[in-house]
């Protein structure tokens, strides 16, 4: 296998402490340059603080990294055209020795296959709205019915149909568990209206079901839905109006595939004049403090 696992990721695996996974498309292709790059530094601070060792899964050169460097963080936000890579990307970006920015997908992939249980984000992908005529459903569902990797993100975006993308989740076997809430939180504020699967109060209590789960032979995923804090959520209206034109300009500009995604998180950045990005750079950190939390409580079991 084509991977290469950073030494002090390695060390920290072999020893069974706790190794905390996070993604780089969100650094290539979910936010602009230079926040980027201070976000990516700063969630593997807030895990380091937390007492996890933090791991930034990327492909360079068609070799996977397990544990990026601060300098390779450096290269994968600022460096055009490195491919957003999902599931079916990967063999490509292998065989032609490219550079590639992991989904939630592919980064679940890859972190399984390095051993890591626990891997960080802010939202996933989902079903889109219009999906009964466009198809368009993440990767990101597939994998999380197949994969066993625990994602934990603050829920999924309003640009996504989220009561689909739960029926879906449901239907693949995936538990959906609220992080000290009953209500499914919609990335940019803690309220979709939709029910999570499970409350969840502490760590330790994800980290059993984590157990439970492999243990008893369950393949796939889990998702952990941790509500942005109050202070970071952006207003509803607000946020919706952006969203609405957002996907407006998409229709118009006749936008789709792997390119919406990114599209979509861009624009509604320009609506909200900044405000989405703070939004989304705050609830990360919030979901990397608890990434690293439940897999000291994993690592302890
Ligand atoms: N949601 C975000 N920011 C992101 C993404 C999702 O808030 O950057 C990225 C993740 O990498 C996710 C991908 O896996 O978008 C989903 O893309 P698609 O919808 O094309 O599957
Ligand atoms: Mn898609």
């Amino acid at each position: 296998m084509k991977i290469r696992i950073n030494p002090e990721v390695k060390k920290a695996l072999d020893e069974h402490r706790p190794v905390v996974a996070l993604e780089s498309t969100i650094i290539s292709h979910g936010m602009p340059y230079p926040r980027n790059v201070e976000t990516a530094l700063r969630v593997e601070e807030e895990i380091r603080a937390n007492g996890a060792t933090p791991a930034t899964i990327g492909i360079i050169d068609g070799v996977a990294v397990i544990g990026m460097t601060p300098d390779e963080i450096e290269q994968f936000g600022k460096a055009k055209g490195i491919v957003k890579a999902s599931r079916r990307d990967l063999p490509i970006i292998y065989s032609k020795k490219l550079w590639g920015a992991t989904t939630v997908a592919a980064t679940m992939i890859l972190a399984n296959q390095a051993g890591i249980e626990v891997f960080v984000t802010g939202g996933i992908g989902g079903v889109h709205r219009g999906a009964e005529k466009t198809m368009d459903i993440s990767a990101d569902l597939q994998e999380l019915a197949k994969t066993n990797v625990t994602v934990v993100s603050a829920g999924a975006k309003a640009i996504l149909d989220i009561p689909l993308t739960l029926e879906y989740l449901e239907t693949m076997g995936v538990p959906v568990l609220g992080y000290q809430t009953e209500e499914f939180p919609d990335f940019y504020t803690r309220h979709s209206g939709q029910k999570v699967d499970t409350r969840v109060d502490t760590p330790l209590e994800i980290a059993m079901i984590i157990k439970e789960k492999r243990e008893n032979k369950l393949d796939g995923g889990i998702l952990i839905a941790n509500p942005i804090p109050e202070e970071y959520a952006m207003d509803q209206k607000v946020i919706d109006d952006a969203i609405n034109e957002a996907l407006r300009r998409e229709e118009e500009a006749g936008i789709k595939g792997k390119e919406s995604t990114p599209f979509l998180l861009k624009t509604v950045v320009e609506l909200t004049g900044g405000d989405s990005l703070e939004s989304n750079i705050q609830l990360v950190l919030n979901n990397a403090r608890l990434g690293a939390k439940i897999a000291k409580e994993y690592a302890k079991l």
